[in-house]
């Protein structure tokens, strides 16, 4: 049974592209893999977080695990800084990792924009720590949405360091799973930059804790364009997808297209095929009918699970304990491979 980790940062205001992207995703892995969950706080404070709001952002995430349907028993669901192994392990990866590679990443660079020489150095070796995260329990696979693509390649060159450099065979190498029909959500006000929990914009994401009415607000308000809704003709040559070409052209079309693919667990030809020639403001409606069922339930337990903070402390105990329990070796091993003395 192969092992699956993945995380989240307790950044706040979890959104849809999280739970398409993301959350979504683990529910179903949990039947025959072993999965491990984290909310990543330790990532969550290479920009800054209020350290007041910084714990109930972190039963947040939890909540939405929960909420969403992963079990705490089959599953382990924890967060980072409770288990120690994340940052040791890190900190080797800190000397396998190579500048070169870290300046490459596109999120940091996005991240930390103009002011690069302001951005905290956590921030730079972000992707080191994920590395980390992944491979202190040696997990094979990561459901991830699709801006997550290129750390997870660095995660693999940093195996391949490792094992070359340390003539072992440590660590395995790992493989993204990023799948659905909608693995990059984008913005509500702009389809071409992607949906994100600190857009200024409250109208630009659906928050997963939105009452019925800010969702149907946010989805009306939201940005289309002047045409009817395309049909079949915008598939690529695999017949599956929508074509680059199709895309680029009408964004907010597609985004909010794919949306209602992934929500009602239809293909996108099939979403297609209902919309074809219709109307904005009818495909809307549905959209917003579809969204409130869907999310609506998710919400409500969220907030039901916040309100009972003790709880969700025990869950995230008892993940960190059994987390724990499987990073031990993994570091013991690390350790003598590298030579430290015990
Ligand atoms: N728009 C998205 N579409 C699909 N998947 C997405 N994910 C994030 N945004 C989208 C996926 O959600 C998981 C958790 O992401 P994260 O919170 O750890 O980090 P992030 O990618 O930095 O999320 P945000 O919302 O964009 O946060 P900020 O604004 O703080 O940077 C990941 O699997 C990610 O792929």
């Amino acid at each position: 049974m192969s092992r699956i980790f993945s995380g989240v940062q307790p950044t706040g205001d979890l959104h849809l592209g999280n739970y398409l992207g993301a959350i979504r995703n683990f529910v179903g892995l949990q039947d025959d893999h072993e999965c491990i969950y984290c909310v990543v706080d330790m990532h969550a404070i290479t920009v800054w977080q209020d350290p007041a709001r910084l714990g109930p952002h972190t039963r947040e995430v939890a909540s939405a695990f929960l909420a969403s349907g992963i079990d705490p028993k089959t599953s382990i669901i924890f967060n980072q800084s409770r288990v120690s192994a994340h940052a040791e392990l890190a900190w080797v990866f800190n000397c396998v990792a190579r500048v070169g590679w870290l300046s490459r990443m596109t999120q940091f660079k996005e991240k930390a924009g103009k002011h690069r020489e302001n951005a905290s150095v956590g921030l730079y070796v972000y992707p080191n720590l994920m590395a980390a995260d992944i491979l202190a329990y040696k997990a094979t696979h990561v459901p991830v949405g699709e801006d997550q693509k290129q750390h997870l390649e660095l995660t693999r060159d940093i195996a391949i360091k490792f094992n070359n450099d340390f003539d072992t065979e440590c660590f395995p190498v790992v493989e993204p799973l990023i799948f659905g029909e909608a693995t990059r959500v984008m913005s509500l006000r702009d389809g071409t930059k992607k949906m994100s929990k600190s857009d200024p914009s409250e109208y630009s994401r659906i928050n997963l804790t939105d009452g019925a009415d800010d969702i149907a607000n946010k989805i009306r308000k939201a940005k289309t364009d002047p045409g009817e809704l395309p049909g079949l003709e915008s598939l690529g040559e695999d017949g599956q997808r929508v074509s680059k070409d199709a895309v680029a052209e009408r964004p907010e079309a597609f985004n909010l297209l794919s949306i209602y693919a992934a929500l009602s667990a239809q293909t996108m030809p099939a979403t297609l095929e209902q919309f074809a020639g219709q109307q904005f403001s009818a495909f809307k409606g549905e959209l917003v009918d579809l969204s409130v069922d869907k999310l609506g339930p998710i919400g409500s337990e969220m907030q039901r699970l916040m309100a009972d903070p003790g709880h969700v402390d025990g869950i995230l105990a008892d993940g960190g304990e059994r987390a724990a329990a499987l990073a031990e070796p993994v570091i013991r091993e690390v350790h003598e491979i590298v030579g430290f003395l015990k």
